[in-house]
């Protein structure tokens, strides 16, 4: 839950009149189905691995429309003491944002469009020779139980929307993005009372994807470069402070 001081203004469509829908209740719907069927398709084909680091794998494939670089992304992790629950919650709640991102200069909530998706405004920190960006996105996390045995799959989705609020003021630029960060839990010789499980026997299969458009041109070396260093940079920081988080704390499942 997002704390109300932190929110500049609620959604103006009366939710609990409209059965939980708001304006963008069909465009989160698409987008997370989109990304389920995605994640399932594998990187054997036109994807280059260009990291490797233990259990991470980061993969690119490049891409380019009318000159800009929009090299897709995926990445996997495994990550040992954590839920998906707590990894997907982590990314998503704002309270924790500034703790572990690395590439902002600032982020706020705009909107609250229901209690699992909000509008983020965020400045990112000019990393290349070029203007600064913003970005402006909606972001929903959810819960899908694949069926009564199996742990839920977690999914966080950030996906770019326009905002009366967040103009464009050039000269900034506005990041476009569409990225998902999807989780499994495994759990190794689940005990029979499942209040019995310890961090030792979680882990979590993350998978990150991300297309962002830089929004104007760039240099593509100067983006491929900061692109291949940054990713990895995040996916390390991020799953370390999650770990470090919740090291003492009861397991979210
Ligand atoms: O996913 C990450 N951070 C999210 C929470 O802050 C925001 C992100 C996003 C990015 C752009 C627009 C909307 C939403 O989902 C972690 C991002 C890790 C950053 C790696 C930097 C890669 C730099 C080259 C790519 C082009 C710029 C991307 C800027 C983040």
């Amino acid at each position: 839950t997002v704390p109300v001081s932190t929110i500049v203004s609620k959604s103006n469509d009366d939710n609990s009149e409209n059965n939980g829908k708001h304006r963008l209740t069909d465009d989160v719907e698409r987008i997370v189905q989109e990304h389920l069927q995605y994640v399932r398709e594998d990187v054997s084909n036109g994807w280059d691995l260009i990291h490797q680091d233990g259990e991470m794998k980061v993969y690119r494939r490049e891409v380019e429309e009318n000159g800009i670089v929009v090299d897709p992304l995926k990445c996997f992790h495994t990550i040992k003491g954590v839920t998906g629950h707590e990894i997907c919650r982590y990314f998503w709640e704002f309270q924790y944002r500034m703790e572990w991102e690395t590439t902002l200069d600032s982020t706020k909530i705009i909107e609250a469009l229901d209690p699992d998706t909000v509008i983020f405004f965020q400045l990112h920190k000019r990393v290349w020779p070029a203007a600064q960006r913003d970005s402006c996105f909606w972001s929903h996390i959810r819960c899908i139980s694949n069926s009564d045995e199996d742990q839920p799959t977690w999914l966080v989705v950030n996906y770019t929307t326009p905002h009366p609020l967040a103009p464009i003021k050039s000269p900034q630029v506005r990041l476009v993005a569409n990225v998902a960060l999807i989780c499994e839990t495994i759990i190794s010789e689940p005990p029979l009372n499942p209040k019995d499980i310890k961090r030792e026997n979680i882990q979590c299969k993350l998978t990150y994807v991300a297309f962002v458009n830089p929004g104007g041109w760039v240099p593509s070396a100067a983006l491929r470069g900061v692109a291949k260093r940054e990713y990895p940079r995040f996916l390390k920081r991020f799953t370390s402070y999650v770990v470090e988080q919740t090291r003492n704390k009861p397991i979210l499942f």
